[in-house]
């Protein structure tokens, strides 16, 4: 059996897994610990694919999509938000503080506000340059793991074996003004079942809702696979369809299950999955599919 606590997350964040640890080993809970973990990114004006600092959409607005989901599979989700750091901690004020499971745009930020998030400038200089270039051309196409390093997906396991996931993101850089992607979609960007495991998506967002990516892991590992297994069925739904263009686009899934076993694999290389257990902070590359 693993030894526990666990936490695993989405590309290459060796800072926001340290946190969730260090929440973790406090003897805090799973659902505090993806929140705390995903929060650092969220602030991180470096990550160009997350919260504060996170690539706009071809109007030069950044609009936020994240979700949240915990141990009883009670979930809540803000899509299309702009203005607040941290996009997590709103979804997760939707699950505990309202009757409902997702917020959308004006109506997630008035929420905000009201719960005292402060309102901010998400557009960072940095971004707001990268953008004005990109408006040169206009051209739009999914750029493969530009979201490397920072747009993140979370999954930890605590002292009790309870399982809690989140997901934050800006989503796709240069998308279409009020574009929703995967990301604070339950079951497809993410999900959790206290009693199986849970899963986390990150890449072209079209695609993974397409499928119910993270459902789908979920139930695999239900009828006996393993999270590595469950990674690569998942993909290969993807991948296997006809007409597929999956040479243009990536997507990476990371899966964990109650005995504590994880997996992760993605369409192409250089996805990778960043893992603290056992004191041992790594990232670990992913095995994909177009060798
Ligand atoms: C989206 N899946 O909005 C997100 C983007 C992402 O890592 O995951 N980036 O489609």
């Amino acid at each position: 059996k693993a030894s526990l606590p666990l936490v695993i997350a989405t590309w290459h964040v060796k800072e926001a897994t340290a946190k969730a640890w260090e929440v973790l080993q406090a003897g805090g809970n799973a659902l505090d610990a993806v929140e705390q973990g995903c929060m650092v990114e969220e602030a991180n004006e470096k990550g160009q694919s997350v919260g504060k600092g996170g690539l706009p959409d071809r109007d030069g607005h950044v609009t936020l999509d994240a979700c949240i989901m915990d141990k009883h599979g009670n979930c809540g989700s803000v899509v299309f938000l702009e203005n607040i750091v941290h996009a997590v901690s709103v979804a997760r004020k939707v699950m505990e503080d309202t009757p409902h499971v997702m917020l959308a745009g004006k109506g997630a930020e008035q929420f905000a506000l009201e719960q005292g998030f402060k309102k901010e400038n998400l557009l960072t200089e940095a971004s707001k340059k990268a953008w004005e270039e990109w408006k040169v051309n206009s051209e739009y196409k999914p750029i493969i793991n530009i979201e490397n390093h920072d747009t993140i997906g979370m999954l930890a396991i605590d002292k009790n074996g309870d399982i809690s996931g989140a997901c934050t993101t800006s989503g796709l850089a240069y998308k279409m003004h009020g574009r929703v992607g995967d990301s604070p979609i339950i079951g497809s960007g993410l999900f959790v079942d206290n009693e199986i495991g849970a899963c986390v998506a990150t890449g072209l967002g079209e695609e993974v809702v397409k499928t119910v990516g993270s459902f789908l892991v979920v139930e695999l590992m239900r009828q006996g696979k393993t999270p590595q297994e469950a990674c690569e069925e998942a993909i290969s739904r993807i991948v296997n369809k006809p007409n597929s263009n999956y040479k243009d686009f990536q997507v990476g899934y990371i899966a964990v299950n109650k005995q504590g076993e994880t997996g992760s694999y993605s369409i192409h290389q250089w996805f990778s999955m960043t893992k603290y257990q056992d004191g041992v902070n790594e990232q670990i590359q992913s095995d994909f599919f177009n060798k």
